[in-house]
């Protein structure tokens, strides 16, 4: 696994795409190895955050690799783009908390693996786009669908059908991002979230994830039904018994079991 580098600090794990010659452009074997790390990291019990980002100080991805899609026959786009939707989907129902720390080019896959990912948070020289039609295709790992639930269904066509690229402040002006910082405070700041995150109770973190997500799939009434079950759920846990007798025992600094 030397395409995707997988970090271990404390409760936090962090993976890196490795691809620099190419700007980090997802190649076959950049998406295999981004599998094994997510893989890994599923069924780490010790691990309760995740970043993911780029290598270099360029870009988080510059998209698809280009240059291995270019002669793909149409079952081979078809198996290329449902693996790659695999690999995205298995980050984006991880039951742990990911946060894209988008250091540079976020374009097309780029831009697709960071909206795979609950939170962003970019660099002040990350650029955002889906260039695909440019290239004579549509997104394809999710783009047409993520972008359009992310922000304002009319701004995900413009970016989709003009394939023109936003610079970061206008990434945040949209909401497509969560927050800007100077390059170097870009890893600070996600590790610092992700570690704020890490320090509470990982199942209702978990359990949290997983009602917002299936949540905004389902009616009013389904979702509400959803946040049900994962909250009574986790009156099973142990964490749930300790959260709330620390509370009452005002014992601030808390120490969940993931139990
Ligand atoms: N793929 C392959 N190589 C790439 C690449 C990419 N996406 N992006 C950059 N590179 C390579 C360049 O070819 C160059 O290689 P060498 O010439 O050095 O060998 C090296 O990275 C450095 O790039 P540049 O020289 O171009 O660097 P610049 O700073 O001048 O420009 C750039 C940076 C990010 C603006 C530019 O590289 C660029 O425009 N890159 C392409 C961005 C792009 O179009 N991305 C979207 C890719 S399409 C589907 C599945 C998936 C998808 C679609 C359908 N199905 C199966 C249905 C997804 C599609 C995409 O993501």
């Amino acid at each position: 696994m030397d395409k995707v580098l997988l970090q271990k600090d404390g409760n936090v794990a962090i993976i890196t795409i490795n691809n620099p010659k190419a700007l980090n452009a997802l190649s076959t074997e950049v998406l295999q190895d981004l599998e094994a790390a997510v893989l890994d990291v599923k069924n780490d019990k010790d691990i309760y955050a995740v970043i993911v980002t780029g290598a270099g100080e360029k870009s988080f991805v510059a998209g698809a690799d280009i240059a291995e899609m270019k002669d793909k026959t149409v079952e081979e786009a078809a198996e290329y783009g449902r693996f790659g939707n695999k690999v995205f989907r298995d980050i984006e129902t991880l039951e742990k908390p990911v946060i894209a720390a988008i250091n540079g080019f976020a374009l097309g896959g780029g831009n697709e693996l960071a909206m795979a990912c609950d939170i962003r948070l970019a660099a002040e020289n990350a650029v955002f786009g889906q260039p695909e039609v440019g290239l004579g295709i549509t997104p394809g790992f999710g783009g047409t669908q993520r972008l359009a639930r992310l922000i304002p269904v009319g701004l995900a066509k413009e970016i989709i059908y003009t394939g023109r690229n936003i610079k970061a402040p206008k990434a945040l002006e949209i909401g497509l991002v969560n927050a800007l910082y100077p390059l170097e405070e870009l890893m600070p700041a996600a590790l610092k979230m992700a570690k704020g995150i890490a320090k509470n109770a990982p199942l209702a973190v978990a359990a949290s994830k997983k009602a917002i997500n299936e949540g905004l799939n389902q009616t009013i009434d389904g979702g509400i039904a959803t946040e049900v079950a994962e909250f009574s759920g986790c009156f099973a846990t142990e964490d749930q018994k300790y959260g709330m007798d620390c509370f009452l025992n005002k014992v601030k600094e808390k120490q969940f079991s993931n139990k």
